[in-house]
């Protein structure tokens, strides 16, 4: 669909994105529902041949669905943690990524954030955490609670603490 590669998406809470560095490393869920097909190494390895932009499709539990593009981004290597680079937004959810823009990804057994503990165990995900979080599309998936940080938010959107009911990552040349 229009070549987007989709490699994240959320959309029932049946996949579990609380996980390890090594678990990043590989992709886990399926096709139908919710799937984590990044593998930063091969993230990585696709993103840093050339421009690619990056499509962020968000929903929430009524309904509204919303969109957040960038016309810049990559992932840096092993050696960078995976370091998020973004830029270029335009869209109607507002931007809650460039704020994490140069940022390392960090996962509940991997800390490489700027917080004095580990964000990825604050706030329940695995993320490209600054000190913590604009967006965290890895957090807990809570079906439409409101109730805490730890939840798969985009901060312009519907907040910090708002569970969105469906989240999409892809991109393309
Ligand atoms: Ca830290």
């Amino acid at each position: 669909n229009g070549g987007w590669m989709v490699f994240q998406r959320r959309t029932d809470g049946s996949e579990n994105f609380y996980r390890t560095w090594a678990e990043y490393q590989e992709k886990f869920g399926n096709l139908s529902n919710e799937l984590w097909l990044g593998s930063m190494e091969n993230l990585h390895a696709l993103t840093r041949m050339g421009r690619y932009e990056l499509r962020i499709e968000l929903e929430d539990c009524a309904n509204v669905r919303k969109f957040a593009k960038f016309s810049s981004f990559s992932i840096g290597s092993v050696e960078q943690h995976y370091s998020l680079t973004v830029a270029g937004y335009s869209g109607n959810a507002g931007d809650s990524l460039t704020q994490h823009n140069g940022n390392p990804f960090t996962t509940k057994d991997v800390d490489n954030d700027l917080h004095g503990t580990n964000c990825a165990n604050e706030k329940h995900g695995a993320w490209w955490y600054i000190g913590c979080h604009y967006s965290n599309l890895n957090g807990a998936y809570l079906t439409c609670q409101t109730t805490t940080e730890q939840a798969a938010s985009w901060r312009s959107f519907r907040g910090n603490q708002y569970s969105l009911k469906f989240i999409e990552m892809k991109f393309r040349p």
